[in-house]
């Protein structure tokens, strides 16, 4: 055991990942970038490599043995994402490449069809690029308006702000269920009612909220839900998009190709069924399956258990930079997921993680994609630790010999 930690036996997690076992800069690796993506467990690891090894085939279309073992391993996974959503069909989970890849359907697919002109896009002001740069480009096609819900300094949405801004009557509202850049979890299930309430369709952004919290898609009750495999310690090149059935249902197609298809001639074609309707072409058939495992890795330790220690990292980790001259933390939400953002007196985020990297430590420095959010604040960019399932106590205290030693050579 390391530390206190007394239920959760981090050691035993840590064990399966591989990659955390070196040296960076001849210092052992220290991983805190775990908000821009996890490493991965030897669990989906192996079943990368069990697939490709003994069972890869393309899918859905094969009547052969491998076609049929690698169709149902890859449909599993959409019936353990269904699973751990909470959706109330599998044609309500749709694969994606990722995050912005499902952001992307959606504004192509549903915003093409839906937004006119004069109509209002509500974004909040923690929003990742990916949740916004997509609005913009179908806001300039549509000549429709976008507006932010803004937050308070703490990096909190004001909900009265909001309030005022649903009176408006927005077509759509989108916002991050957890900051990337900043860590708070917003009040994503009454943000929903409000918006539902004012006649909106609600897309959430799940990517920071997958690997930390429980997600229940019909207790939310948004129209759109959106992740990413690669966060959540599953692969990159893989995610899901959750849409409501009655909503999917609605939208025409956006890429065009084989799988996505019914019937076609050579002067028109008409559409397959959800889910495959949004799955135009061979898809990520490997990853998609390890996504499925991922999942299963997770819950089997379980998402809360995660998100407990987490939190205790987080804890311990701000009790010590606290005593750090200069310290100024960026984001200072009541309710934060795994994230810490800080500045320290004048020096530049670059120049830190430069230097705690090398001395072994991996942070992210910079905008954390979210250009607008860091304006909002004043600043250039922060440097950002965040925390996942197999970090540790011990690691913290190696991170902050080398954050007081960083501040020290810069100061
Ligand atoms: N939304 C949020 C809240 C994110 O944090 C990210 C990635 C995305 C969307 C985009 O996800 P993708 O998988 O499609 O790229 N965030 C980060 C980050 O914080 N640092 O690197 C990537």
């Amino acid at each position: 055991m390391t530390g206190t930690e007394t239920t959760y036996n981090v050691d035993r997690v840590r064990a399966q990942f591989p990659i955390l076992n070196q040296e960076v800069h001849g210092r052992p690796l220290v991983y805190f970038d775990n908000a821009a993506s996890s490493q991965k467990p030897t669990a989906v690891i192996e079943a990368l490599r069990e697939y490709y090894n003994h069972y890869h085939s393309n899918i859905h279309r094969g009547v052969h043995h491998l076609a049929q073992l690698a169709t149902s391993a890859y449909e599993e996974t959409r019936t353990k994402v269904k699973a751990h959503l909470n959706a109330s069909a599998r044609e309500e989970i749709i694969f994606t490449y990722g995050t912005t890849d499902g952001i992307n359907l959606i504004a192509q697919s549903w915003g093409r069809k839906n937004i006119t002109a004069g109509d209002l896009i509500l974004i909040s002001a923690l929003e990742h690029h990916s949740n916004m740069v997509p609005w913009q480009m179908i806001a300039e096609e549509k000549g429709a308006q976008i507006k932010v819900i803004p937050m308070n300094d703490a990096g909190e949405l004001d909900q009265e702000a909001y309030a005022e801004l649903l009176k408006e009557e927005p077509k759509l509202v989108a916002f991050n269920h957890v900051s990337n850049a900043l860590g708070t979890v917003n009040p994503a299930k009454e943000m929903t009612a409000a918006a539902k309430q004012a006649g909106a369709t609600v897309v959430i952004d799940g990517a920071q909220a997958i690997p930390h919290l429980q997600v229940d898609v019909q207790d939310l009750d948004c129209d759109f839900y959106a992740f990413s495999g690669h966060k959540a310690y599953g692969p990159t090149g893989i995610g899901i998009l959750y849409g409501k059935r009655e909503v999917l249902e609605a939208m025409p197609p956006w890429r065009g190709g084989g799988e996505m298809i019914s019937s076609v001639s050579y002067e028109r074609s008409t559409y397959n069924d959800l889910p495959y309707k949004f799955e135009a072409g061979t898809p990520n058939i490997a990853d998609g399956i390890a996504l499925g495992v991922a999942l299963d890795w997770m819950n089997g330790i379980g998402v809360s258990a995660i998100a407990q220690h987490e939190h205790e990292l987080t804890t311990y980790a701000t009790e010590q930079m606290q005593a750090i001259d200069g310290m100024r933390f960026i984001g200072t939400a009541k309710e934060k997921a795994g994230v810490i953002s800080f500045l320290v007196g004048d020096i530049h985020p670059y120049d830190l993680g430069t230097l705690l990297d090398q001395m072994g430590v991996a942070v992210r420095t910079g905008h954390h994609c979210t250009e607008p959010l860091m304006n909002r604040l004043g600043i250039p960019g922060t440097i950002r630790v965040s925390f996942g399932a197999y970090n540790t106590k011990h690691e913290i205290d190696r991170y902050i010999v080398a954050l007081e030693q960083g501040v020290r050579m810069l100061s």
